[in-house]
């Protein structure tokens, strides 16, 4: 009967977890954060990456990234209290 809640989750998990690869791969310098030039030509990353960067100093750290994925994909129980 849950299935499609399953199922939803099961994808949230994914993106998120697709997010996080892609992160890794893109930063190139290993420092931990991407700059718009590292995700530059990415066409899952670039077109986000205002989006992701809450501060605004040009880059995107992994707990920025975390937070965005967070929100757009919520993999936990928060959001759901009846
Ligand atoms: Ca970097
Ligand atoms: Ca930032």
């Amino acid at each position: 009967m849950d299935a499609r809640a399953d199922d939803k989750s099961d994808y949230d998990r994914r993106s998120a977890a697709r997010y996080m690869t892609l992160f890794q791969s893109l930063d190139r310098n290993a420092d931990g954060a991407v700059t718009r030039l590292e995700t530059q030509g990415d066409l899952n990353f670039s077109p986000r990456f205002d989006d992701m960067d809450i501060n605004r100093d040009g880059v995107v750290t992994a707990a920025e990234l975390q937070r965005y994925v967070d929100r757009e994909h919520p993999t936990h129980e928060s959001g759901q209290q009846r």
